[in-house]
C-alpha cells in the first residue's frame, strides 16, 4: 500500500475510534418550562372565558371528557357533556369548582358536544351562551339562565334564532348593549353558512379569497335572542385588505373574544392550524379590526382558546394547553397577566420559558 494510503487509512481508523470510543458529550434537548401551572388538576377543562362578578374571577370553562370517542373527524372526539364554574377571589388564590352548572341532558333541542362557553350579568341575571350540536348535527348557540355567577343555569328550550356555529362570546359595552360574537371554521361548520344561511355543500374560500369571518349582532335587551340578523366581522391587515383564507397565519379560525382598553376594541382569535392567538383592534364593537400581532404563541396541544379581563388593576390572559394529559381533548385552563406597550400593542405571551 502506497505510504498515502496507509496515512489516510490510519487517520480513519483514529478518527472512527475517537468518535466512538471517546465520551461523547450529548447536548440535552432544551429542558422547556411552562410558563404558568393549571389551575385546576381534578377535572379537565378548556377555553376559558373568564369574567369579573361581585369582585371575584369566574371562569366559564369547556368540561373536558374522555368520552370514548376515536373519531377525530370535525372534532367529533371533543365530546363534552356538562359546564363547571370555577372562581378564585384573587390571583394565586385557590379555585373552587362549583360542580355542574348545566347539563346536556337538560338541554331540550340539544344532542352532543358543549364546546366553549361565554357568560354574562344583565337584568339582575347571569346568562350562558354555549353552543351544541343540535340532534341533526348543526352546531347552534343556547343560553341558559341562572340567579347566580356559579349556576346552576337553566336553558331556553330552543337555540337562539339566527345564532349558529361555535365559541359564542359576550361583550357588555358601556353604553349597557351586549354583543355576541361567534363562529369557528372547519369542524365548528362556519364555512356552512354563507350569507348565514346553513348550507352543507357550501365551498370553502380559495386561498386568495377573503377569509370566512366570525359573525357578531346586538343582542336584544334581554339578552335572550339577537337584536338584528349577524353581520359578518371584516378583520383586514395594516394596508387595509381583507385578510385572506390562505394566510393561516393571522387569518380567522376559531375563539372570538372582544374586550376594550383605552376606549379602544381588541378582538381576538385563534388561528387553528397554526395555534396562535392573534388579536387585531377596531373603533367599534362591530369592527372592522385591523391586525395588530401574536397575541399568545402556540401552547402545548392542538387548541388554543383565550379570554382577556381586567381584575384588581391587572390584566390577565386566561387560556389553555394540554399540559396535565398530553392529549389535545382533554386540556386545562391557566391565566397569566398581560402587558400592554405604550402605543396599545400587546408583548406577545410565550406559553413556555427556557
Ligand atoms: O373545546 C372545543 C373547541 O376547541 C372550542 O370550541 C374551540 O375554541 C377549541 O378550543
Amino acid at each position: 500500500m502506497p505510504p498515502l494510503r496507509i496515512a489516510l487509512v490510519i487517520a480513519a481508523t483514529a478518527a472512527l475510534f475517537a468518535h466512538t470510543a471517546q465520551p461523547v458529550e450529548v447536548t440535552p434537548p432544551a429542558v422547556r418550562k411552562y410558563l404558568s401551572e393549571p389551575l385546576i388538576s381534578k377535572i379537565y377543562t378548556a377555553d376559558p372565558a373568564a369574567h369579573v362578578f361581585d369582585g371575584k374571577i369566574f371562569i366559564y370553562p369547556s368540561h373536558d371528557i374522555d368520552a370514548g370517542i376515536t373519531d377525530r373527524t370535525d372534532g367529533n372526539h371533543y365530546a363534552m357533556r356538562d359546564y363547571h364554574v370555577l372562581s378564585l377571589d384573587q390571583i394565586g388564590g385557590p379555585v373552587t369548582d362549583h360542580g355542574v352548572a348545566l347539563d346536556l341532558a337538560d338541554v331540550p333541542w340539544a344532542g352532543r358536544q358543549l364546546w366553549a362557553p361565554d357568560a354574562a350579568h344583565a337584568n339582575g341575571r347571569y346568562y350562558l351562551f354555549f353552543p351544541a350540536k343540535d340532534k341533526a348535527g348543526i352546531f347552534r348557540v343556547g343560553v341558559a339562565t341562572g340567579d347566580s355567577p356559579a349556576g346552576p343555569f337553566k336553558p331556553a328550550r330552543e337555540p337562539i334564532a339566527g345564532a349558529f356555529s361555535i365559541d359564542p362570546a359576550v361583550y357588555g359595552d358601556s353604553d349597557g348593549a351586549f354583543y355576541l360574537y361567534f363562529g369557528g371554521i372547519g369542524g365548528g361548520q362556519l364555512d356552512r353558512w354563507p350569507g348565514n344561511h346553513y348550507d352543507a355543500t357550501a365551498l370553502p374560500p380559495t386561498a386568495t379569497q377573503p377569509a370566512v369571518a366570525p359573525r357578531v349582532a346586538r343582542l336584544r335587551p334581554d339578552l335572550l335572542g339577537l337584536a338584528e340578523p349577524p353581520r359578518e366581522i371584516q378583520l383586514l391587515d395594516t394596508s387595509g385588505k381583507p385578510i385572506v383564507a390562505g394566510d393561516e397565519d393571522r387569518r380567522f379560525f376559531e375563539a372570538a373574544w372582544l374586550h376594550r382598553y383605552h376606549g379602544t376594541y381588541y378582538f381576538s382569535y385563534s388561528t387553528g392550524t397554526t395555534h396562535q392567538i392573534c388579536y387585531a383592534t377596531g373603533t367599534s364593537p362591530y369592527g372592522p379590526f385591523t391586525y395588530r400581532g401574536v397575541l399568545l404563541k402556540p401552547v402545548k396541544g392542538w387548541t388554543t382558546h383565550q379570554s382577556i379581563v381586567e381584575f384588581a388593576g391587572r390584566w390577565l390572559l386566561f387560556y389553555h394547553d394540554s399540559q396535565l394529559s398530553g392529549e389535545s381533548n382533554l386540556r386545562n385552563v391557566k391565566l397569566t397577566p398581560l402587558h400592554y406597550r405604550d402605543d396599545g400593542s400587546i408583548e406577545t405571551i410565550d406559553p413556555f420559558r427556557n
